[in-house]
């Protein structure tokens, strides 16, 4: 018994990161049915026909980073969980991993329920990684029933945000070893967050007060500090780590080194950090410098160079956008102090985009490489492959045709995403989505987006049975 339409996607070559092979792929019921050589309309009778000649059908892309509608610095992002997830559906982005930031002393399950209800109108799929801010009882044991009934295996912790939502190393060290009894990953915004706040200060004492002073604060060396000091924490634990948005060759040396270890260090790169350098906080026009303020911060030119080479050669696993918007209204709360300008960049409308332009037609890397930077690492880091991140029968029917001869020019005149400013603006690239379809419907088609509020699911995903193994408490001296 099927419900709804069925969607028959004809000539096209389907793309994994393990394969590329010619062939049809039948849809219905939200689901990918049939994948074959030819795949006849008799067969499919009353289905939907595109025809994919010369594109290439790929798993719809995970953006595993995401602050849709986030309270932050003040303020609130400006992009909420349906303009937002719109706006990721039009660049072929089919699922989000957004963040539930409890604030210290608030309920996780509070501050999950909260994030669970603004979502309900998002017009993909999302899931929640939650982060630990604070550390009592209650969070103790709260994080076992995010993990047994709501379908979270991941946790966040910001190292930077110092009084704010800052976890130090105890709280580090409390829930790494909680995340293991559970079977969660930990994950990590790694910036030493108290040698920010000493050289901001120090900034404001010199008189420092416009947008330079954001980077200034934050120099790549912070990044590697924090890197390696959550790396080791999470080898004392004895715990895989999943490092949020790398930025810096330093933070790449700890992850680069502990996997030579065996140590399992996951990486993560946005794609503005891969693309834009240092120079747009010198620009003349504070406006620009403002809209560029996120953090970490975008690096000197010779750190992009090494951060596609770990793309490349695989020390950097997924690529997402920390996508958290500001308007011009918004950042300049932080006219006269860098400190109070709102953190955030958008992205999640081109991250696939840019990506395919700047790795695939540069060389950089194949389109299966591109398939595995997009969604499979992603899908498999985070417990939910083959459902998705992976074209074959019985995953979810979430799927981007890709076609490499679109071209457009990228500008926040045109985009979707609902925020005044693009950072990749007058960007051209040669390989756009012509077609997004999200649980076997089609979403997006000819630029226009066909979406529903409220269509999108929420995606359990279930913890990691791996980690439940019994670990001797000083497992490395046990030689
Ligand atoms: N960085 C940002 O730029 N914005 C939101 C949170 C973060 O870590
Ligand atoms: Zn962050
Ligand atoms: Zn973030």
């Amino acid at each position: 018994m099927t419900t709804g339409k069925q969607l028959l996607i004809k000539n096209g070559t389907v793309v994994n990161a393990d394969q590329s092979v010619v062939a049809d792929v039948l849809c219905f019921d939200g689901v990918i049915q049939k994948i074959a050589e030819n795949i006849s309309t008799d067969e499919a009778q009353g289905a939907e026909v595109i025809d994919a000649s010369g594109q290439y059908i790929m798993p719809g892309g995970i953006d595993p980073h995401t602050h849709m509608q986030l309270p932050f610095m003040g303020t609130v992002a400006s992009e909420d969980f349906y303009t937002g997830t719109a706006a990721g559906l039009a660049g072929g982005t089919t699922m989000i991993i957004d963040f539930v930031i409890p604030n210290p002393q608030q309920s996780l399950l509070e501050a999950y329920k909260q994030w669970r209800e603004w979502a309900e109108k998002s017009v993909s799929d999302y899931s929640f990684h939650v982060a630990i801010t604070w550390w009592d009882e209650s969070v103790h044991r709260d994080m076992q029933t995010l993990v047994n009934d709501y379908g979270v295996n991941s946790f966040k912790h910001f190292m930077a945000y110092k009084n704010a939502i800052m976890a130090d190393d105890e709280i580090l060290f409390k829930s790494f070893s909680r995340s293991l009894e559970l079977g969660a990953l930990p994950t990590v915004h790694a910036e030493n967050g108290e040698v920010v706040f000493q050289l901001q200060k120090k900034l404001i004492d010199n008189g420092v007060f416009g947008a330079e002073g954001h980077p200034q604060s934050r120099p790549p060396e912070v990044e590697g500090e924090a890197a390696n000091r959550v790396a080791r924490i999470a080898e004392v634990v004895d715990i895989p780590l999943y490092i949020v948005h790398v930025s810096t060759k330093q933070a790449l040396e700890v992850i680069s080194r502990c996997r030579h270890e065996g140590q399992q260090v996951f990486g993560e790169v946005l794609t503005s950090h891969l693309l834009i350098d240092e120079s747009v906080y010198y620009e003349k026009d504070w406006a620009s410098r403002a809209a560029h303020v996120m953090s970490p911060p975008f690096r000197e030119k010779s750190h992009l160079d090494a951060l596609w080479k770990a793309l490349q050669s695989g020390n950097l696993h997924t690529t997402a956008t920390d996508h958290c918007c500001f308007c011009a209204d918004q950042k300049a709360a932080g006219k006269e102090d860098f400190r109070l300008i709102p953190n955030g960049t958008a992205g999640i409308e081109n991250r696939m985009e840019v990506l395919w332009h700047h790795g695939v037609n540069a060389g950089r890397l194949s389109i299966n490489d591109f398939v595995r930077v997009t969604s499979t690492n992603t899908a498999q880091i985070f417990n939910i492959y083959p459902r998705k991140g992976h074209i074959q029968v019985g995953a979810d029917a979430d799927i981007v045709i890709w076609d490499p001869k679109k071209s457009k020019t990228i500008s926040a005149k045109t985009h979707k995403q609902n925020v005044d400013f693009n950072v990749f603006e007058g960007m051209e690239v040669n390989g756009c989505p012509s077609h997004t379809i999200s649980g076997g419907k089609i979403v997006y088609i000819n630029d226009e987006l066909k979406v529903e509020k409220g269509a999108g699911k929420y995606v359990n995903r279930p913890p990691f049975p791996a980690y439940y193994k019994p670990r001797p408490l000083h497992k490395r001296y046990d030689k």
